[in-house]
């Protein structure tokens, strides 16, 4: 069939919105129609080039939420009509990782998926009678996309599309990272560093949860107003703080906190996440995802004396098991999505979510097909 997608045909250039060749779901694949996808800071790194996996051409996104309109041989677990997200993070639930219950990591498919190709070795897109190489499993930025079954939660039909596809990604990661990954308790002292679409959503997760001073960071002022609405007690800005920020923010928190966040990617930011934290006992949680060629470092003593340095993707989540619970606690009220949707735009719009991004000027921009 042919579809719509917005293409990376090349690092540092815009995407270009042709019409693509999709084949159709081979054994243990699905074909989904996709009805929303968000724009997440990773589809920018890796589009800007500075993903060591990433690979052009390519359809990226990977924050949707659509339905499921023919499903391959095989397949079992969801069904022509069925509303679903796809999940970066599969869960087979038959791997080493998956049987492990120590983490969300699923190895089935993660090979093949690095690789920008479906679990068989090969791709379902083309242009030109030359293949197009998928992004994270996913591809939302295509109308029509292929996954493995393994790679869809089946979600209830009446959460909206262009709300809960945002759960694909951002919302996940940012509450599953207080819930599942730092298991953050109540009374316990937070700072989150950057505010953005995963920060934000960090810092509902730790209201949710019943944290006590919710300490925001970043750079851009505007963000203030943000972190506020969804719980954060205080705002710092290290650009307007004299001297060292890690001892203001240890004073801030009466010697150090109990969870803090990275969600910027900088390497720097995630040092001075980690020494943020309480002796002892503090946890730092690294989200964000670093250039390239990156590293972090710390003195040894850091970790000799108590802090813990942890990392989480997709925020600890198990996708079929997990994601389908998310969409309630946003149905229910429990988190909220909506006002975190700065900008909807038509797949024609796309690079414009990009540009928003970049200016810091948006949250969530998210393409309506
Ligand atoms: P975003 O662009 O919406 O937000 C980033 C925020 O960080 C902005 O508000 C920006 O002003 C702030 N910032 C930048 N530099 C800073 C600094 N030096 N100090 C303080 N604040 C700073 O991006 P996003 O979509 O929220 O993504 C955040 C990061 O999380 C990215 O690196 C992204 O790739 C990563 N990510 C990781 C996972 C995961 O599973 N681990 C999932 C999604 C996104
Ligand atoms: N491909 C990069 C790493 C990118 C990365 O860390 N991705 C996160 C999700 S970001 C979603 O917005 C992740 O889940 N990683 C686990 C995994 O298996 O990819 C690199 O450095 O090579
Ligand atoms: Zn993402």
């Amino acid at each position: 069939m042919k579809t719509r997608a917005a293409v990376a045909f090349e690092a540092k250039k815009p995407l270009e919105i042709v019409e693509v060749d999709l084949e159709g779901p081979k054994t243990g694949e699905v074909l989904v129609e996709i009805m929303a996808t968000g724009i997440c800071h990773t589809d920018a790194y890796t589009l800007d080039g500075l993903d060591s996996e990433g690979l052009f051409p390519s359809i990226l996104g990977h924050e949707g939420a659509g339905i499921v309109r023919e499903v391959g041989p095989g397949v079992t677990s969801v069904k022509p009509g069925d509303h679903v997200i796809p999940l970066y993070t599969p869960e087979c639930r038959q791997c080493k990782s998956c049987l492990s219950g120590k983490t969300n990591l699923c190895t089935a498919i993660r090979a093949t998926q690095g690789k920008g190709l479906m679990p068989d070795g090969t791709s379902r897109f083309s242009y030109k009678g030359q293949p197009i190489f998928h992004y994270m499993g996913c591809s939302t930025f295509s109308n029509f996309t292929v996954l493995p079954e393994i790679a869809l939660a089946k979600i209830r039909d009446d959460a909206p599309f262009n709300t809960s596809c945002y759960i694909g990604c951002g919302v996940t990661t940012g509450v599953g990272a207080v819930v599942k990954t730092a298991k953050v308790e109540p009374g316990a002292n937070v700072v989150v560093f950057g505010l953005g679409g995963i920060g934000l959503n960090v810092i509902q997760g730790a209201r949710m949860v019943g944290a006590d001073k919710i300490v925001g960071v970043d750079i851009n002022d505007s963000k203030e107003e943000w972190g506020r609405r969804f719980g954060m007690t205080h705002f710092v800005n290290p650009k307007k703080v004299e001297g060292d920020i890690v001892q203001h923010l240890v004073a801030l928190t009466d010697g150090g906190a109990d969870y803090t966040f990275d969600c910027t990617g900088n390497t720097v930011v995630m040092r001075q996440a980690l020494e943020a934290c309480h002796r002892g006992w503090g946890v730092s949680v690294v989200i964000g995802v670093a250039e390239a060629g990156k590293e972090i470092s710390t003195r040894p003593f850091q970790l000799v004396t108590g802090r813990v340095w942890k990392g989480s993707a997709f925020g600890g989540a198990k996708g079929r098991t997990d994601v389908p619970k998310i969409v309630d606690w946003y149905m229910n009220g429990k988190i909220q999505i909506d006002p975190m949707i700065t900008h909807t735009l038509s797949l024609d719009e796309i690079n414009k979510g990009f540009d928003l991004m970049h200016a810091g000027e948006s949250i969530r921009s998210v393409v309506v097909y």
